[in-house]
């Protein structure tokens, strides 16, 4: 991509787009597109065309969706299916009728078998039930990864798909509803030690595995795939995570340790455990010569550091 290239960041405000947002800026891309979502309804496709026709981006990261921890997810069905369905659909169609040179699809681990065996690799994706509290995600995240490919095939296109495992970072969403594990608990326990309170609710049973990519990694991964290989390079979609997992239970401990929280930790197995592990098999990302590089001891301070700055 050339410096002045002209890149369209789809959710650029989110946890995902602003980290592009950032590595592109840091990398020295002067031409870059974002629009906020008063201004552009990415679920209306006469307003997602006209802005396509008008601004004719030559390069697309879709980091765009509507997202959320395993509560939201379970709670808001219609929603997660129905409005990724159409941010997908509509942009990628728009970006086909426009013209992008490349678009980069931003999916989610979600997308596999609660009960694929581990690490996931990439040909797991359709052969089990998905896990019920995130199907309607999945199903609409395995929808953008099909229309990457059929476009690529019938149009020659040149549209990329990531799967990332659980991403975590600085301008996460740490809403205690919303969120997901990590900046729910990094919330969690802030608030419970500068209130004194003597101990902190950890959903579920604490018992499930989870990966956690740092969000910055994420978008170091993108902006390598976008440099160096294209759709016939890579296929459907490739895996991107750190290739370790850790207890939920052992993740609030060390968030506890990091924001030196002295309380208990109370489980409420009132709240869903979601897939009882997800560990992404890396070996096809790493092939190509990319790996991780935050360990997440280090992400969790740095996203700590964060939220304090921020005063989120
Ligand atoms: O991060 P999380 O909400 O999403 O939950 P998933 C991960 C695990 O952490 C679950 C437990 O077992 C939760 O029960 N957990 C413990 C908590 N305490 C908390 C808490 O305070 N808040 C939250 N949110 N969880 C998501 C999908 O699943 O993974 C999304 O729902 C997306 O669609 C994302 O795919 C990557 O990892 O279970």
């Amino acid at each position: 991509m050339n410096r002045d290239a002209k890149i369209y960041i789809a959710g650029h405000r989110g946890l995902v787009g602003s980290a592009l947002l950032r590595r592109l800026q840091d990398q020295g891309y002067t031409n870059l597109l974002i629009k906020g979502s008063k201004e552009l309804d990415l679920r209306r496709q006469v307003e997602v065309e006209a802005f396509f026709e008008q601004e004719r981006p030559e390069y697309v990261f879709l980091a765009a969706a509507k997202v959320g921890g395993i509560l939201a997810n379970n709670t808001y069905k219609a929603e997660f299916i129905y409005d990724n369905i159409m941010i997908a659909a509509n942009i990628i169609n728009a970006a086909y009728r426009s013209g992008v040179k490349k678009l980069l699809n931003l999916g989610s681990s979600c997308i596999y078998p609660k009960f694929a065996p581990q690490p996931i690799k990439e040909d797991q994706l359709l052969t089990g039930l998905l896990e019920p509290t995130n199907e309607p995600y999945a199903i609409a995240k395995i929808a953008a990864i099909k229309l990457c490919r059929y476009y690529n095939e019938q149009y020659g296109t040149n549209y990329l798909s990531v799967m990332p495992t659980n991403l975590y970072g600085p301008n996460d969403n740490f809403n205690l509803e919303t969120s997901h594990v990590l900046p729910a608990l990094i919330r969690k326990f802030h608030d419970a030690k500068i209130s004194n309170r003597s101990s902190v609710t950890l959903w579920g049973s604490g018992e499930p595995f989870r990966e956690f990519l740092y969000v910055d990694d994420l978008a170091d991964a993108c902006f390598f795939l976008m440099e160096r290989y294209d759709y016939k390079d890579i296929g459907d979609f490739v895996n991107i995570g750190t290739g370790r997992d850790i207890r939920i239970k052992d993740l609030a401990l060390l968030v506890k340790k990091t924001v030196s929280y002295e309380g208990e930790i109370i489980n409420d197995r009132t709240k869903p455990d979601g897939t009882p592990k997800k560990l992404l098999d890396v070996s096809k990302i790493n092939a190509l010569g990319w790996t991780a590089k935050t360990s997440l001891e280090e992400g969790i301070k740095k996203t700590y550091d964060h939220f304090r700055r921020a005063g989120a």
